[in-house]
């Protein structure tokens, strides 16, 4: 169970920020309520949210989970923090970690260091295992320290190399747990061997974008206008909860990168 999210609004420049989606430039407005309407889904979801302010020094800082990786349950959790891939993206780090302190002692609390990079957005959490992207912005040396740090907690892992995949940003643009043994992939992922293990939901291409949903104790979050996919998910038992994420869509985010949930 998750009880708590870290959370950023979108600042006003949130349109300089980082994007190869071509679909325009995010109506801020807009942006400001669909990140409002998804705090209440988390909320409905049942978690208590830490509202930091907007940050314009860093216009792609409302996506939080890039900056940290949050290992474990409440009380023996570990906060990982990343050393992002886009330099213009490094420091937001700081600001989130102090965020952090106030829910992780110093001793609960490492970093990811030179010269490896790692953004969230390729971390997936997969109950006991992790799957780890190994992408544009999360190198072998960033996997490799994210790998240590996650034996020390008894977690195991495995690197998913995604490279070669045409516009695919991270992991989890393409992947998400959501349960049991049930992955959520694109067509882009179906035929990996590293999920060979796990029954696969696949979204089809016209739906790509859906796949970064997430699980969030009795709900699965979705983006909405993706109708197949989210009857899917309700025929296989899971309650949804559809928001609308266009203006973050523009920006290459998703529905995960908008919070740390912990
Ligand atoms: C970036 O390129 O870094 C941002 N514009 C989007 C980050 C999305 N984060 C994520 O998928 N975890």
């Amino acid at each position: 169970m998750f009880t708590r999210a870290i959370v950023r609004p979108p600042a006003a420049n949130f349109s300089e920020g980082l994007t190869t989606a071509g679909l325009g430039a995010p109506d801020y407005e807009a942006a400001l309520r669909q990140h409002e309407a998804y705090c209440e889904a988390l909320e409905q979801c049942g978690l208590t949210l830490t509202r930091l302010p907007a940050d314009p020094e860093y216009p792609d800082s409302t996506f939080v989970e890039d900056v940290a990786v949050l290992v474990g349950a409440a009380g023996s959790a570990v906060a990982i923090l990343t050393r992002p891939g886009a330099i213009s993206r490094r420091d937001e780090v700081a600001s989130v970690r102090r965020a952090l302190e106030d829910f992780f002692p110093g001793s609960a609390m490492v970093a990811i260091e030179s010269p490896g990079t790692l953004d969230g957005g390729d971390i997936c959490e997969a109950g006991d295992h992790f799957f780890i992207g190994i992408s544009e912005r999360t190198n072998e040396s960033g996997a490799y320290q994210l790998v240590r740090f996650l034996e020390e907690s008894k977690y195991t892992s495995s690197l998913v190399d995604i490279r070669g995949i045409p516009g695919i940003l991270h992991l989890k643009s393409d992947l998400a747990y959501i349960g049991g043994d049930q992955l959520v992939v694109t067509d882009s992922l179906t035929g990996r061997a590293e999920f060979r293990d796990y029954e696969l939901i696949t979204v089809g291409r016209e739906e790509e974008y859906a796949a970064n949903c997430v699980r969030i104790n009795n709900y699965v979050l979705v983006a909405a206008g993706y109708p197949v996919f989210q009857s899917r998910l309700e025929d296989l038992g899971y309650q949804t909860i559809s928001l609308e994420m266009s203006e973050f869509q523009k920006m290459d985010g998703g529905l995960s990168c908008l919070s740390l949930r912990f």
